[in-house]
């Protein structure tokens, strides 16, 4: 069954600098996104996007609700998906697309009973705003599209293809999703709890714990049936930490504007899991506790 672009309405709910450089993406590729925001009465969001050293503006219609939407991007904090989904009257057509880091929001949705289709993202674009309404790329990632339960690929795709720098369907996006996961778990509390950019988990003195705790996470997703080898794992932190080595992560991030953290979906996640496999994974809990210990202030 195909879908004619013309039936498509693409809807972001949460405009931070994933969702607004993804929705200037949309823009450019004519899909013409809205925003979804109900705590504010319709009006347009108005912002400059730098990417690859060109400044275009964008002026994106806003709404408070999701009527008319055919596909829902979800760019909210991982914290935030299930109360704000639940609070929105969705369609049973809509199909809603995860865009944020950490896992277990898909089991939270679905235990609320949401009978839409889910499908979830690993997102590696990134962005940073330079002010309250100037955007600036600062990585040209990929995002890989998957859904839990069926491989094939929605009559929507080829538009999001389209529109996002390097989009690609994945059959198999549990392996995908479990990977940015544990590179998350790694870099985002290091570098929130000393400080410090991306980069900067390269220097001697983190090598110690990062492949100590690469192994533990490791464990872990083996004992969930992924195949994530801690020795891959270390490679690709590494790469990472070289990619975006003048980054500010999420949590650096959410630690300096006072905000609650993604701990509970991240290490939290590989915690869980841990304590029901009786695996021990000091490290991981350590930095798990310390990250939720600061979160308590934000809740
Ligand atoms: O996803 C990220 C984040 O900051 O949340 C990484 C990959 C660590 C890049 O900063």
């Amino acid at each position: 069954m195909t879908q004619s672009v013309e039936s498509q309405n693409w809807g972001i709910i949460g405009a931070g600098a994933v969702g607004s450089l993804l929705a200037s993406m949309l823009v450019d590729a004519q899909l013409i996104p809205r925003f979804i925001d109900a705590r504010r009465s319709a009006h347009r969001r108005n912002f400059v996007v730098e990417k690859s050293g060109r400044s275009q503006r964008y002026s994106i219609e806003t709404q408070t609700n999701v009527e008319g939407i055919s596909v829902l991007l979800v760019c909210l904090k991982a914290w935030q998906v299930s109360t704000i989904l639940a609070s929105l009257d969705l369609p049973k057509s809509l199909s809603i697309v995860l865009v944020h880091n950490g896992m277990g929001t898909y089991d939270q949705l679905k235990g609320l009973g949401l009978e839409q289709a889910i499908y979830l993202t690993s997102n590696t674009h990134a962005a940073r705003w330079k002010s309250a309404n100037s955007l600036q790329q600062t990585g040209h990632g990929q995002l890989w599209l998957g859904h839990p339960l069926t491989s094939t690929a929605p009559p929507w795709f080829s538009s999001l293809e389209f529109a996002i720098e390097n989009c690609t369907w994945t059959d198999d996006i549990s392996q995908k999703l479990w990977l940015k996961l544990a590179i998350n778990a790694v870099i985002n509390p290091l570098t929130a709890i000393n400080d410090c950019d991306n980069g900067q988990l390269l220097s001697d003195q983190y090598q110690a714990t990062i492949n100590a705790l690469c192994v533990e996470l490791s464990k872990i997703a083996i004992g969930s049936g992924v195949d994530l080898d801690a020795k891959v794992l270390q490679q690709n932190v590494r790469d990472i930490c070289h990619i975006t080595a003048l980054n500010s992560s999420s949590m650096r991030e959410d630690f300096s504007n006072a905000r609650r953290s993604e701990i509970d979906y991240i290490n939290g996640y590989f915690d869980k899991a841990a304590t029901e496999m009786s695996i021990d994974c000091p490290i991981n809990r350590t930095l798990y506790l310390s990250v939720l210990e600061r979160d308590k202030n934000y809740a």
